[in-house]
């Protein structure tokens, strides 16, 4: 039992790494060419379009957190609450096959969380994309990925997955952006695998892997 569970954690390492390379290959040049900023206009109203991710202000005004939550979701948005150090952070700032990894804690699903401050007012929509690997050792694969609605308090699905390989989830939001922008301006992410951590007779993890996260705001001049 023991050999085929050693083997079954070495198919899932080599499936990650597969995965990576795989991923790698298909995506390399999806982002290379997305500006910090763009602008445009439409019927007399201008448009900018400014990309928050941690290629830049980590740390500053925007903030990600890791390891794990008890609840999936959690009733509240500040967990998990352990901040990324430089070298984690640097980890997620652009879409390159380099990835922060978690491992949760027995009864814990593995996430991390991210804070963006942002800066525009009259937003015409949220472009939110996050890249990475959500797996558990012999439960639910994939992961569900969240944004907090700060008028109602709690979060809401903007994307999931069931499966393993390196995804690309991603959301629009053209109405109600206000209700996810709080009074600091800040906008509040979410990635959780989708099973807990737990043991019976051994240990069996949830996992996740960010390579990279962006808000792109639109807005009008
Ligand atoms: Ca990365």
């Amino acid at each position: 039992m023991r050999k085929k569970l050693a083997l079954l954690f070495a198919l899932s390492i080599s499936a990650i790494f597969a995965g990576s390379a795989y991923s790698t290959i298909l995506y390399a040049n999806q982002y290379s060419e997305a500006g910090i900023s763009s602008s445009y206009t439409v019927s007399g109203a201008s448009y900018n379009t400014t990309t928050y991710d941690f290629s830049t202000g980590a740390g500053v005004d925007r903030w990600a957190y890791r390891i794990d939550v008890s609840q999936n979701p959690p009733p509240t948005n500040s967990v998990p609450s352990t901040e990324f150090n430089t070298a984690q952070y640097s980890r997620i700032s652009s879409d390159d096959g380099v990835f922060q990894v978690e491992r949760a804690s027995m009864w814990n699903y593995a996430s991390h969380r991210f804070v963006f401050h942002i800066y525009q007012n009259n937003i015409t929509l949220l472009h939110i994309v996050w890249n990475g690997i959500g797996r558990h050792d012999i439960l639910t694969d994939g992961l569900t990925f969240y944004i907090w609605n700060h008028t109602g308090a709690s979060y809401e699905v903007l994307d999931s997955t069931n499966s393993y390989p390196e995804v690309y989830l991603e959301a629009n939001i053209s109405s109600g952006v206000n209700n996810y922008i709080d009074g600091s301006g800040n906008l509040t992410l979410l990635a959780v695998q989708n099973s807990p951590s737990f043991r019976f007779f051994w240990n069996f993890y949830s996992r996740l892997a960010t390579d990279y996260v962006k808000v792109d705001v639109t807005y009008m001049v």
